[in-house]
């Protein structure tokens, strides 16, 4: 087997975005693609001789092709050895588990998320450093440096390696581990959480849980999980086979995406817990019996109940939320008398906060929450804390919810995406309403007065980096807020996403619909940002 050194040009467009690269499968496809990027991977890992990694993917379209280019690389990098996923399966959070077990150098994970799949879909090559979390800005950043000036990657000619047999084999004189891909998750999670309580909640014949897999990674996952260990009937888990095209669907866990649970949930004779997860397994939504929990709202409860679950008992160091995410968690932190941080969009940046230890539970509004378990959101992590709350407190997810609301106050909340705008469009809304936030100040807006307009900048507390414009927030004199900010996920055109989000503390007044209980805000953020116009939409693609 020969090394083979392969010239190459760089391509521009290499940067990663707010988890890893993402492009369409052609674009990856293209000659030198995916290699230039790998590449640079190693070359930042300096050296990559002796090291060792994780690898898998969530089964999407490419996934399989690409991990047999990735490990022929590593190879010819003189990488030691590389533990991949059986059929090159692992789950986002269930890298980051098998880089902390068995403390690889890091590992990379083959997803493009939510994205759609299949040949004319996404794909997409995230990196993640030793900790198990995704590669700081300064290392994405020094991959993107990379890139822009590679100029040959090293390869191995050999025959593909079989990745969907267990053991070890050996390509050149790197060792390739094929990995049970379901296994050392599994492990964590029992010891997380009180197993023998979820088993008897879910074997009493009086409760039934859904759990929609979406065809994506958390299939396998999901069924050795719910129905082989804890006892739920088969047939819980539906699409719990991954596809490469996910079944033609869009692998994101919300009201809109997930419809096939939505309607089960939502229909006569519903079951009393409902769950689904994304592409690559670490996003989650949370339904009850006719009843949507918002994932900000999700953080705030799983803080609050945290001690009533084995893994959290002896309570939580503090909390970490993006910024778009709503201040509900921020409430229950205070009353624990614990820290609340506020970090940009992106699970990057609660690491070093995980790292020292001073947020122990995680979240985004974006369907993402977890813990210091992994160094990743985890959706099966969320449903199975969910699960456990559920079983000891003996109440529906509504009464739980409505009960936290009573308590804490309820913070109306909702996302509107945009997608598929014009670049140049979207980025002159931005622009315009950047030049507008030293004016708005003190200005009223109907019943709402600003308190204050910023783009938002985070200085990390633990070694000091600093990331500027992480989205342009309006914040209002009663806490009311409207957030802007661009998608650094899509792959067509931009996706502009407005959060907002406003505070009931009356408990008569919380049972309002979401859209109407802001509909004041949704009016005040189309007259400050001229959303129609530049988007030339009338109404948002999507709404969370
Ligand atoms: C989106 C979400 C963000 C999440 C990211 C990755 O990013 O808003 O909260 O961390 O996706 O999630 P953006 O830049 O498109 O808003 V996933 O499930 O791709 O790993
Ligand atoms: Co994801």
């Amino acid at each position: 087997m020969t090394i083979r050194t392969v010239s190459t040009t760089p391509f521009s467009d290499q940067k990663p975005g707010t988890s890893g690269l993402r492009k369409s499968v052609p674009a990856f496809q293209k000659p030198h693609y995916l290699e230039n990027f790998v590449q640079s991977i190693y070359d930042t890992l300096n050296p990559a001789a002796g090291k060792t990694l994780a690898l898998g993917g969530d089964g999407r379209y490419y996934n399989r092709p690409a991990i047999q280019i990735i490990l022929k690389m590593a190879a010819a990098n003189g990488i030691a050895r590389v533990k991949v996923g059986q059929h090159g399966i692992l789950s986002t959070p269930a890298t980051s588990c098998v880089i902390r077990k068995y403390q690889t150098d890091g590992g990379i994970i083959l997803s493009a998320s939510h994205n759609p799949g299949g040949p004319e879909g996404d794909f997409g090559v995230k990196f993640n450093t030793a900790n198990g979390g995704p590669a700081p800005e300064k290392v994405t950043e020094a991959i993107f440096a990379r890139s822009k000036e590679i100029d040959q990657y090293k390869i191995l000619d050999a025959p593909d390696v079989d990745i969907d047999t267990l053991g070890e084999s050996k390509l050149g004189s790197m060792t390739v581990e094929v990995i049970d891909s379901v296994a050392d998750y599994q492990a964590l999670m029992k010891s997380l959480f009180d197993f023998d309580r979820i088993r008897e909640l879910l074997t009493s014949g009086k409760f039934r849980m859904c759990m929609d897999s979406m065809h994506a990674v958390t299939g396998p996952y999901a069924h050795a999980l719910f129905e082989k260990c804890l006892g739920a009937p088969a047939g819980t888990v539906m699409n719990g086979t991954p596809l490469e095209d996910f079944g033609g669907g869009h692998p994101d866990p919300n009201l809109v995406y997930a419809h096939d649970l939505v309607e089960i949930l939502f229909g006569s004779n519903a079951p009393d817990f409902g769950a689904a997860s994304d592409g690559d397994g670490d996003r989650n939504m949370i339904l009850g019996r006719h009843f949507f929990v918002t994932p900000s709202d999700s953080l705030a409860i799983l803080a609050a109940n945290a001690t009533l679950v084995p893994g959290y008992k002896d309570g939580i160091a503090g909390i970490a939320r993006s910024m778009p995410t709503s201040q509900a968690a921020d409430r229950v932190a205070e009353k624990l008398g614990v820290a609340c941080y506020e970090t940009p969009t992106g699970w990057k940046f609660f690491g070093n906060l995980l790292d020292a230890g001073k947020a122990t539970l995680c979240g985004e509004e974006s369907f993402g929450t977890g813990s210091n378990h992994v160094r990743e959101k985890d959706g099966l992590w969320a449903v199975l804390f969910w699960l456990n709350i559920l079983a000891v407190r003996q109440q529906s997810v509504q009464e739980i919810v409505q009960e936290h609301w009573q308590t804490y106050g309820r913070n109306y909340y909702s996302r509107h995406d945009y997608e598929g705008v014009a670049s140049d469009r979207a980025q002159e809304l931005v622009d315009r309403l950047q030049s507008l936030l030293p004016t708005l100040k003190g200005k009223s807006y109907g019943s709402y007065q600003v308190e204050y307009s910023d783009d938002f900048a985070y200085e990390d507390p633990i070694d000091g980096s600093i990331s500027r414009n992480q989205g342009i927030r309006i914040g209002f004199t009663d806490g009311s807020r409207i957030v802007l900010r661009l998608s650094g996920t899509g792959t067509q055109g931009a996706t502009l996403r407005v959060y907002f989000e406003s505070f009931e503390p009356d408990p008569q007044k919380q049972h309002q619909d979401t859209q109407q209980a802001l509909g004041e805000l949704i009016a005040i953020a189309e007259d400050l940002a001229h959303i129609r116009h530049y988007t030339g939409m009338d109404k948002p693609t999507v709404i969370t």
